[in-house]
């Protein structure tokens, strides 16, 4: 990882060159931020040069140097006149300047404002070749930014003037064309799993920090924002707890895991949680857990229930949004309408008192995982999306 710009030579690559990429994207945890890590690091591997521009080292990217990845970070200017940081110029300026100095021919802003707001500006303000601007579009950004009444029309406008824009599932894409309006292409590149990390196989030295041996283990992984109905995923674990030996694992952070945590003491079962905060390697504590719960009112894709198929963990969760192209109901786990919290519950004890379907389960989501969500497959397919929008820019230029 580098931070500082050697500069690279002028000129346009001819189609199959490298990539001269930069990734926009959010540096928190949160599965946009995550999918355009790796997703920048895989192109790295490749051989491309990937600039990742944010306000803060990405979450997923600690500890993995790559002579191919820079990090360039957004910085503020905290003035008293401004309520609030003007972060969406500042990083429009940024990446005007990681532009210029690299010679960038393709920005991938994964999601839509401020990220793809703040490519489109600096591809117009930056002196030379104009680079290409693919959006990803990852789900709040449409559902819950772009349809507020303050950011619908900079929505619209930024996946209108994108080069080429793609959404994590079929559901995104339909609920984008259908409440933003939008008639252009747009492109689904489902999301993917590396499946080296996320694998079965769990070390009982690991599982028994959190759960006795004749304890089932129930895990949730999200950023407790309210779409992810934390405090549901508690009141699952009180129901199961009148029936069987259970603990739950709570990995994450944001505005409601206080919530969570006193409705845990409320029901008396906060004895049987443990939260765990957000840490970027999951992946150990995701392949000890029995049985993995999300049960989100939307989610566009659900990346944390497909990491958790690849570790041979079933689902049990909600028939929202896009968590159905990710979860085969009655294969890799069990839908429930939103909001069924006895529902959610019986599944989890159906799965659990089974241990021959909860096996069957789990061998399918790793194999679903592995081979519906390939690496290779997502990789070759936003390489044809950069291929094209690269081309299709620089004939434009
Ligand atoms: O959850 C969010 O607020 C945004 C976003 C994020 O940064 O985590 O999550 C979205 O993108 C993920 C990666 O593509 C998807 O797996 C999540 O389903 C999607 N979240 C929602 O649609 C709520």
């Amino acid at each position: 990882m580098s931070a500082v710009p050697p500069g690279g030579p002028p000129g346009r690559p001819a189609d199959g060159a490298p990539f001269r990429l930069a990734v926009l994207l959010h540096g928190g945890a949160g599965g946009s931020g995550v999918v355009a890590t790796e997703m920048g690091l895989r192109f790295a591997r490749e051989g491309h040069q990937v600039h990742f521009v944010s306000n803060r080292v990405p979450f997923r990217l600690v500890d993995r140097a790559d002579p191919n990845v820079w990090v360039h970070q957004v910085e503020t200017l905290a003035y008293p006149l401004f309520e609030a940081p003007l972060t969406t110029l500042a990083e429009a300026s940024k990446l005007a300047e990681v532009i210029e100095a690299f010679d960038v021919d393709v920005v991938h802003a994964h999601y839509a404002v401020p990220h793809a707001t703040a490519a489109i500006l600096a591809r117009d303000m930056v002196a030379g070749p104009r680079p290409a601007v693919v959006t990803t579009l990852h789900g709040t950004d449409v559902t819950l930014v772009g349809m507020d009444r303050a950011y619908l029309r900079p929505t619209r406008h930024a996946i209108h003037a994108s080069d080429a824009v793609t959404a994590v599932s079929r559901d995104l894409h339909d609920e984008t064309k259908r409440v933003l309006g939008i008639e252009r292409p747009i492109r689904v590149v489902p999301n993917t799993v590396d499946p080296e990390r996320f694998r079965p196989g769990a070390d009982p030295e690991v599982r028994r920090r959190f759960a006795n041996d004749d304890e089932a283990l129930l895990l949730h992984v999200s950023n407790f924002r309210p779409v992810k109905r934390t405090c549901e995923v508690v009141r699952v674990l009180a129901d199961l707890a009148e029936r069987r030996p259970v603990r739950l694992l709570m990995v994450g952070d944001g505005p409601d895991q206080p919530k969570a945590a006193a409705l845990a003491r409320e029901l008396g079962v906060a004895d049987r949680v443990t939260f765990l905060g957000a840490f970027p390697s999951v992946e150990a504590v995701m392949r000890t857990a029995d049985v993995f719960l999300l049960p989100s009112s939307h989610e566009a894709f659900g990346l944390a229930a497909l990491e958790a198929m690849a570790s041979g963990v079933p689902v049990v969760g909600t028939h929202a949004g896009g968590i159905p192209e990710v979860v085969e109901d009655g294969v890799t786990g069990l839908l429930r309408p939103v909001g069924d919290v006895a529902g959610l519950a019986e599944a989890v004890d159906a799965l659990l008192t089974d241990p021959a379907r909860h096996a069957a389960f789990a061998a399918a989501g790793r194999e679903r995982a592995v081979t519906v969500f390939t690496e290779g497959v997502v990789t070759d397919a936003y390489r044809e999306v950069y291929e094209a929008a690269r081309a299709a820019a620089s004939s434009g230029r």
